[in-house]
């Protein structure tokens, strides 16, 4: 098998952490021991001074909603062709703790940025390029944010309204529902039983791959 690029979405506090680490745990049972592990934004020397623009500021500059989104895009092209490219080209695995579909939720959905804006700049920047499966960690933001919380401080974006974690969560559900390369998680659940409805989503979804070799 040639590597496959397996993404991890949701809300913060979603559990994205024990999601990464159930999918890196299954793929190595199947013998797929090659694995790189990304985040978004970040994952290189320029993608992660992005990502630190993009999660606190610089001073009390305002960071206008466009020049976050270009930010992002920007972040990502570097990831996708320094890193996640040449990974696949090996034969790697990669697993991200998120990719384009956090942009759809977090600025289609929360911020509300103009569809045909961003879909252009997404057909400009990433062409055909997508994950070959997502599994996105569905939670009530209230839950999610209070996890989020229990950890420490809030950032940049955490400091949004309920309203906006709605609006992303809803845009994550409508996505979900229109493309079958992504797989809904319930991400309410004690870690336990989240734990175990990966391992069957993966184990079925790579008996797929493995017949269609
Ligand atoms: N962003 C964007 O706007 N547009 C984009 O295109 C991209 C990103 C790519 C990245 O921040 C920010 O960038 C993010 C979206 C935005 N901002 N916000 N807000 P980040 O990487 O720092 O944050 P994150 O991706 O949201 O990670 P997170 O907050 O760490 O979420 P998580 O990884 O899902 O959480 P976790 O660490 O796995 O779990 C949180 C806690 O909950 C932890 O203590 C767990 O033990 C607990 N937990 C997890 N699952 C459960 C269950 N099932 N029950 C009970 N407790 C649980």
């Amino acid at each position: 098998m040639t590597g496959k690029f397996i993404v991890i979405e949701g809300l913060e506090g979603a559990g994205k952490t024990t999601a990464i680490n159930t999918v890196a745990r299954i793929l190595k049972q199947h013998n797929i021991n090659d694995l790189q592990f990304t985040r978004e934004p970040g994952g290189t020397p320029i993608a992660e001074a992005l990502r630190d623009i993009i999660k606190n500021g610089i001073d009390d500059e305002p960071l206008t909603d466009k020049a976050e989104l270009l930010m992002l895009y920007a972040a990502r092209i570097q990831l996708i062709d320094n890193v996640i490219k040449p990974a696949l080209k090996l034969g790697k695995w990669v697993i991200g703790d998120r990719h384009d579909l956090s942009t759809q939720a977090y600025q289609g959905g929360g911020r509300q940025l103009d569809k045909t804006f961003i879909e252009m700049l997404k057909q400009q920047v990433l062409g055909d390029f997508k994950p070959d499966l997502t599994l996105y960690l569905d939670i009530d933001p209230e839950v999610g944010l209070m996890r989020a919380k229990s950890r420490g401080e809030l950032d940049r974006i955490e400091q949004q309204s309920l309203l906006f974690f709605n609006r992303i969560r809803q845009r994550y559900q409508e996505i979900a529902q229109n493309d079958n390369t992504i797989i809904t998680i319930d991400a309410a659940q004690t870690i336990e039983d989240v734990v175990r409805q990966i391992e069957q989503v993966l184990a079925t979804w790579l008996s797929k791959q493995v017949s269609n070799v």
